[in-house]
Order: structure tokens, then sequence, then C-alpha cells
């Protein structure tokens, strides 16, 4: 019989997954049952310089990641015989630099550290954000892969190291935008054949031995014309980088190649010939979006994890100047869509608050830390969830208290208040999200889908749709997973259609769980306003 078992990579900035999605059912009744194999934790590490007192940098654990993937896959073979493919997706942005050989030269950097500060101070005098966005259509972050390479001491010794006179980037022998790289490079200096891959580019290119950049994850570079969906040779020699430092594109739904022999070999694959690598939606919340059963153009979706992407699924991108204003990306989607959203800062706060607890001596387990927050005061202290501050790892309780004090609201103290502030607070961020990408996109929202492993806080479901004003639909939890099954089975022949065909399967496939505002009595719409005005340091109504 044919084999339907697709093994999903799934990496989150906190956990590596993987997961074995079958395909059951025939034409029009697909379904499709995922099983978590493995499941590691992704912890990034400081450290130190060797001399000086430069900062320390945080850093992805690579190998760590890469013994999870095997292991797994190695399990996933084990338990189900044979895999019709594999498919990686990962968090965005993030990448390894390997050189003319395709060796890895240093371990990937995360996109939490802080190196790019002294560039962001820079890059905009060089590159005005206008002229990025209308090209781009990208929102600003500090960790945004351009600004990343800016800040690379690596491209500044290994890729950057013809001094030049400024060439076509900079006529007038300007100073580099980046302190890292040598001279800045004229348009199409080589770079001496390194490459830089995304971290799921990368993986594939250590099963496969084939280089490519997806598509969906390049979107996420800076690099890459939102319109045409094509490197922009123009943004890569205003930034002064080399235009082959990227590796060709790939669309997502393509065979990127077959695992290596020698691999293969370790996965345990006496039974099949050949395992082929499928790409697809590799940066994980475009995967995710594809999970989303959207069915009307009216219903938004968040992307519940350690981020929350909050945003609609559009046809084309919208490059206005009130939308660049407004920080609301244009992400590149599976099958030519535009995912418009904003990034809230997520469940990151609160894990990494839980986190700090524990490294202070005071652990508390979730439940416990969600049902402190239940007896606190509705809506007592509210943030500005996506402070830059709350960026880092760190003391979040601290953080929190920092921005209630500058807003003239109560600190919060507890754990109880501390999670209640985060959540109230999230809930408000992904009603001003909604509101923005409805009015900017010209829709109006009446249904917010959410996936993501979010959706198994009910609380947060709950306050969400309280805040929202309109159904809050959950579901499937392992949405990343599901839309990277879901194109690789597509991509295999297995599953046919558009995207609303797969979104059908995920109906079909998931208990999804509708909470209604005011179900349980939460905060009405006025109260919400008054959070709004407050979280920005506005006097309370
Ligand atoms: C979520 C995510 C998000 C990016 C961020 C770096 O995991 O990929 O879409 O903005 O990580």
């Amino acid at each position: 019989p044919t084999c339907r078992a697709f093994a999903a990579v799934d990496l989150g900035a906190t956990s590596g997954r993987v997961i074995v999605g079958e395909v059951t059912g025939g034409p029009g009744s697909e379904r499709v049952e995922l099983t978590e194999v493995a499941r590691f934790a992704n912890e990034p590490v400081l450290l130190p310089p060797t001399r000086g007192d430069g900062p320390e940098v945080l850093t992805w654990d690579l190998p760590a990641l890469w013994r999870g993937i095997l292991d797994g896959l190695r399990d996933a073979v084990a338990r189900f015989g044979r895999l019709a493919g594999v498919g990686i997706d990962s968090w965005a942005v993030d990448y390894g630099i390997v050189d003319d050989a395709g060796r890895l030269l240093a371990a990937p950097v995360c996109y939490r550290d802080a190196r790019t500060t002294p560039v962001l101070a820079r890059v905009f005098d060089r590159v005005p954000a206008p002229d990025q966005y209308a090209v781009n259509g990208l929102q600003v972050q500090p960790f945004t892969t351009a600004f990343q390479l800016l800040a690379d001491p690596v491209v500044a010794t290994r890729v950057a190291s013809t001094p030049t006179d400024g060439g076509a980037a900079a006529p007038t022998a300007r100073p580099p935008i980046s302190d890292a790289t040598g001279g800045g490079h004229p348009a199409g200096t080589p770079a001496g054949g390194a490459r830089v891959l995304l971290l799921p580019d990368l993986l594939g290119a250590w099963l496969t031995g084939v280089e490519r950049a997806e598509l969906t994850n390049a979107s996420t570079t800076g690099l890459l014309d939102a319109a045409t969906r094509t490197w922009s040779t123009d943004l890569l020699a205003r930034f002064g980088l080399p235009s082959d430092l990227l590796p060709d594109l790939v669309a997502p739904g393509e065979l990127l190649g077959a695992v290596r022999p020698a691999i293969a070999a370790r996965l345990g694959l006496e039974r099949q010939a050949t395992l082929p690598v499928w790409t697809v939606g590799s940066h994980d919340t475009a995967s995710a979006v594809v999970a989303v059963p959207l069915s009307t153009p009216s219903a938004a979706y968040v992307s519940c994890g350690t981020w929350s992407l909050v945003g609609l699924e559009l046809p084309e991108p919208v490059l206005t100047e009130a939308s660049r204003a407004a920080n609301v990306t244009n992400e590149a989607g599976v099958d030519g869509t535009v995912r418009y959203l904003k990034n809230v800062m997520g469940l990151w706060v609160l894990s990494e608050a839980l986190r700090w607890y524990a490294s202070v001596g005071e652990p508390v387990q979730l439940a416990d830390a969600l049902a402190a927050a239940r007896a606190v005061r509705p809506l007592r202290t509210v943030v500005d969830i996506d402070d830059a501050t709350l960026l880092p790892p760190g003391d979040m309780p601290g953080r929190l208290a920092v921005l209630a004090r500058a807003t003239g609201q109560p600190v919060p103290s507890d754990v109880g208040e501390v999670v209640r502030c985060i959540l109230d607070s999230l809930a408000l961020a992904y009603r001003r999200s909604v509101r923005e990408v409805g009015t900017l996109a010209g829709r109006e929202v009446d249904v917010v889908h959410v996936v993501g492993g979010g959706v198994h806080n009910a609380d947060l479901m709950q306050l969400a749709a309280d805040a929202l004003g309109v159904p809050v639909v959950a579901g499937p939890a392992e949405g990343a997973a599901l839309g990277n099954v879901l194109v690789q089975a597509r991509a295999a022949g297995l599953l046919a259609g558009t995207l609303a065909d797969l979104r059908r399967v995920v109906e079909r496939s998931t208990t999804l769980v509708t909470f209604t505002p005011g179900a349980t009595g939460g905060a009405g719409a006025a109260a919400w306003d008054d959070a709004e005005t407050r979280a920005h340091g506005g006097a309370p109504t």
C-alpha cells in the first residue's frame, strides 16, 4: 500500500518536535492524524568572548537540535515503518553561514540577542524605512535577518573582506552601515562562495545536500521583494551585502531532494529506497496559517505560541504609508498568499516570567499560576505587551512593574497579579491588532481563529473573545506541524486542491472550540476601551 505518513520537523523557540501526520480516508473525506514522536527542549545559551569585555552572545544550541531531529526521525521510521516525506519549519529570521565548501562557520545567534542595536542606529539613515517597506513590505523588528547580517562578524571577516572604495552602494566612500563589515560591498561583490541559510534551509541542506531559500521564510529577511517574490538586488546593494550571499529561492510544496545515503542509514531506512524532503512553509507561522480553518475573508487569525501573530490572509501585499506606520508586515504565505499581520510579544512573556520565578527559587506550575490569575480583578493592570523591554530574556515581573509605574497603575506584585497582567495585556493587544489590520486592509473582522499551543489556555481564549467582541474559534493546537504535513501530502500527490481544500481537511481532523464574548461574564467593551487608554499611559476614564 502507498505510504501515507509524513514527518513534520517543527522547531519553536522553546521546544522542537517531530510529529508524524498520516493521511487517512478517501478523496473528499481525507483526514490527517497527528502523532507526536519526539519533543526536545530548545534553549539558547550565552557564550562569552575569550578576550576583552565584549558582550556574551545568545546562541542557539544547533547540535542539540540536530540530534533531536535525527533521533526523532529515527523513532518515526521505527514506529511507522516507512515515511512518505519530511518537511521542516522553524521560527523565522535566524540563519547559519556556510563557507565555499558548505561548512558551518559559526553557531547561529538567537534573534533575542542585542547585537543589532548599533546597526539599527545607522541603517535607517542610509536606507530610509519607507524605501525598505516599499520593496519588502516587512515590519521593522530589531532581529530582521538583514540587520543581523550587518551586525555579524562572520559576514565581516569571511564574506565582506574585500576592501572597496564604497562602490555602487556607497558612492562617496561613506562608512559602512555595519561596524562589522570591512568596507561595504559594491553591488555584485561575490561572497567568496559563502552562503547564508535560514535555519530550516540549513537543516534541509544537511539532510539532502541541496541549498535553497524557501520563500515564506525568505520573506522575513528584509531582502525579498514582496511584490515580485524575488531577492531584491536593490536592497542588497543598498545594505552593502553581496548579491550572491543568498541561495536560489524555492516555493513551498516542491521536492527539495532525497535524504543523503549516509544519513538515511542512520535513520534506519532499510525498508525504502529514498526518503524525499519536501519544501513546506518553512516559516512556522506560514505553516500554521495553512492549518487555520479560515472560511471567510472576514476571518482573522492568531497563531498563538511563543509569539502571537495576529492578522489576515490577503491576495496582495498592502504597502501603504499607513500600513508601514502601523508596522504591519506582509510576509509570504503558501500558494502566493500574503500573511498580513502584527507580531504580538506572545506567550513568551508568560513562559519567561515562570522561568524567572524558578530561577529565583520560587518555582510555580503553569496551572497554579493561571488559577491565581483567575482570582485577580480583571484588567487591574494592563501594559503594552509589545514594549521592547520585554523582548530579551530576563526579569519579566520586574519589567512589568516598571511599565505599570510608568502608566500610573498598580504594580503586579504576586504571581497571580503578574500572570493576570500578562493575559489581560495579550488579549488587549489582540484587540488592537485585529482592529488595525482590519482597518488597513479594509475588512470587517467577524470571527477570529486561534491556532498553536495557546489554544490550550482557555483563560486566554475567553479573554480574547471578550476583548475582541467576536467569537474566537480555537484549534488546531499543532497548527504549524499540521500545515507542514498538508503541504507535503499535497506535493506528494496524496491531497489535492487549494488552501480552502486543505482547510477542509483541517476541519475534519480537529475538534474546534468556540469561545463567545461575555460567556463567562468577563469585562465588556467599555472596560477594554478604558484598559487600552491605561496601557498607553492615559488616565482612566
Ligand atoms: C514565530 C516566529 C514569528 C517571527 C519570530 C521570529 O515562531 O517565526 O513569525 O516573527 O518567530
